[in-house]
């Protein structure tokens, strides 16, 4: 497995705990990872060698209502965007993800912090960029402390897992 060169990375976490039309929040990830990696890869310039995705982890709620139900989380990583590092691409991005969770019916109108979503899409870093924009924080401030994140982004590193997409 070739080495990562975390200054052109760029890695996503995916979470649902709620059905979407595509069925559960499993069949959702499912019917998104191969979207989102066809996305990553159009916007980043990068090819189908460049995309790993971790496994579905099953993840207890962290935060939001005590009653939600389990989440389903999985990070998809980058190992190298061709495109240098920038505000107005990383916005770029985050307005492609968003339209992807609104494709799975999430509606933040509608939502309670941290509470329960038919699809997550996290920007959790690109390289070494640091963003302070009201609409995007880079890297992502809460992905150090959480494990849904971490265990998931950390087999999508070593690329233990197979390709799921
Ligand atoms: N925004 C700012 N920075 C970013 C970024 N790096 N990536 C802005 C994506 N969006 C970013 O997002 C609210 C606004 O944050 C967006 O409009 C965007 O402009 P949101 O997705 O509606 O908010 P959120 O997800 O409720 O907040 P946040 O801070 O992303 O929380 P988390 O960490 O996603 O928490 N428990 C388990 N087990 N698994 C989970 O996946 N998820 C959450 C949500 C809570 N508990 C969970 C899980
Ligand atoms: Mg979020």
């Amino acid at each position: 497995m070739a080495s990562i060169n975390l200054e052109s990375a760029l890695a996503v976490g995916l979470g649902a705990n709620l059905c979407s039309s595509y069925g559960p929040p499993e069949s959702t990830l499912r019917w998104i990872v191969p979207r989102l990696a066809l996305l990553l890869m159009d916007w980043g310039d990068a090819d189908a060698r460049d995309v790993r995705c971790s496994s579905f982890l099953m993840t207890q709620p962290i935060g939001g209502p005590p009653d939600q139900d389990a989440y389903c989380n999985a990070v998809l990583l980058l190992t190298r965007v061709q495109r240098p590092p920038s505000e107005r691409a990383a916005l770029e991005l985050l307005k492609q993800l968003q339209q992807l969770e609104q494709s799975c019916g999430r509606n933040r109108q509608r939502e309670q912090r941290w509470g329960p979503r038919s699809l997550d899409l996290d920007l959790l870093f690109w390289g070494e960029l640091r963003l302070e924009h009201p609409q995007l924080v880079l890297p992502h401030p809460r992905m150090h402390l959480r494990n849904f994140v971490l265990e998931p982004l950390l087999q999508a590193m070593q690329g233990t897992h197979p390709p799921c997409w």
